[in-house]
């Protein structure tokens, strides 16, 4: 049986009740709009622990002034369906008040993280994210929390401020879920128009270039990212936001690829941003 909520108090109440139960509580945030990458951490949720607890918010804090917050697809009635078919123990889905009464004033940063990659085109989004995360960890206090190798800056973000803030939880990565031609799954593609939608797939095939020429040897990040925006800024209709090659434990720069390093790429087509990215292990 799937419980739909939407304050804290029952929240807690029913985490409560599971913790009494000795259930290890998982929690997967998600903005609804659910497809078939959120089903993925709400199956790694249910393996791992005994209530899952998906919440649905599409938080304010981490729209931009010209981004998408109004138009954002709310489809509380479908996202509940999928949740009884896959399980899902409670739904907490707040009113915004809820999340941030008219006397709010605290949020959380997570310094040098944020500043890279998405930052710099979505300026305030990552402190929205880190304080809206924070605030659930503490309403729903779980034991393992679930995020999607989709969003990989954001996911680092949140791993860094779990570690940083002494929070009591896991945090786990699950890998990204596509179509069948390698499109990233995410609730904005439903913008693409036709042309739009065929032409996406240049990020996922670009970073599979760059995967394979890191595979031949290739060691040189900057030869790396210029293969990748001449790919992007070659496709009609792609903007290049960014293409880049980093260590994908501290999202800097390096000299020479060297251990975990993260190929992210941002494209935008028409209005609709689209990321993706690769993790590689590099050894010499
Ligand atoms: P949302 O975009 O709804 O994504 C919720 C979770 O699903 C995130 O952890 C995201 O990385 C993951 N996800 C999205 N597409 C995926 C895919 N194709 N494969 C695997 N996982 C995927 O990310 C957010 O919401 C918000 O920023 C949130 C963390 C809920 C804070 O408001």
């Amino acid at each position: 049986m799937t419980a739909l909520v939407s304050t804290i108090a029952e929240v807690q109440q029913a985490v409560g009740r599971a913790r009494d139960r000795n259930l290890k509580v998982g929690l997967v945030p998600t903005m609804g709009a659910l497809h078939a990458g959120h089903v993925s951490l709400i199956r790694a949720a249910r393996a791992e622990t005994g209530f899952v607890v998906v919440s649905i918010f599409v938080n304010p804090t981490q729209f931009g002034p010209g981004e998408d917050f109004s138009r954002y697809p709310r489809t509380l009635e479908v996202d509940l369906d999928i949740c009884r078919r896959e399980g899902v123990d409670l739904v907490f889905a707040p009113a915004a008040e809820t999340v941030y009464p008219a006397d709010f004033h605290t949020y959380v940063e997570v310094h040098e993280l944020q500043d890279v990659l998405c930052g710099p085109s979505r300026p305030g989004h990552f402190r929205g994210v880190a304080t809206v995360v924070c605030k659930l960890f503490n309403i729903v206090q779980p034991a393992v929390a679930y995020f999607g190798q989709k969003d990989f800056q954001q996911a680092r973000i949140i791993q860094q401020l779990v570690g940083d803030l002494n929070l009591p939880l896991e945090v786990r990565i699950c890998p990204t879920i596509r179509e069948a031609d390698g499109l990233a799954l995410s609730s904005r593609n439903r913008y693409l128009n036709g042309e739009q939608r065929s032409h996406a797939t240049v990020l996922y095939r670009s970073l599979q270039e760059v995967k394979a020429a890191v595979e031949k040897g290739e060691r040189d990040p900057v030869a790396l990212q210029r293969h990748l925006a001449e790919r992007i800024t070659a496709t009609p209709g792609a903007i290049l936001d960014y293409a880049e090659v980093r260590s994908a434990e501290t999202l800097r720069t390096q000299p020479r690829l060297q251990g975990d390093v993260l190929v992210a790429v941002a494209v935008k087509f028409g209005g609709t941003r689209l990321i993706d990215n690769v993790l590689l292990q590099v050894g010499d």
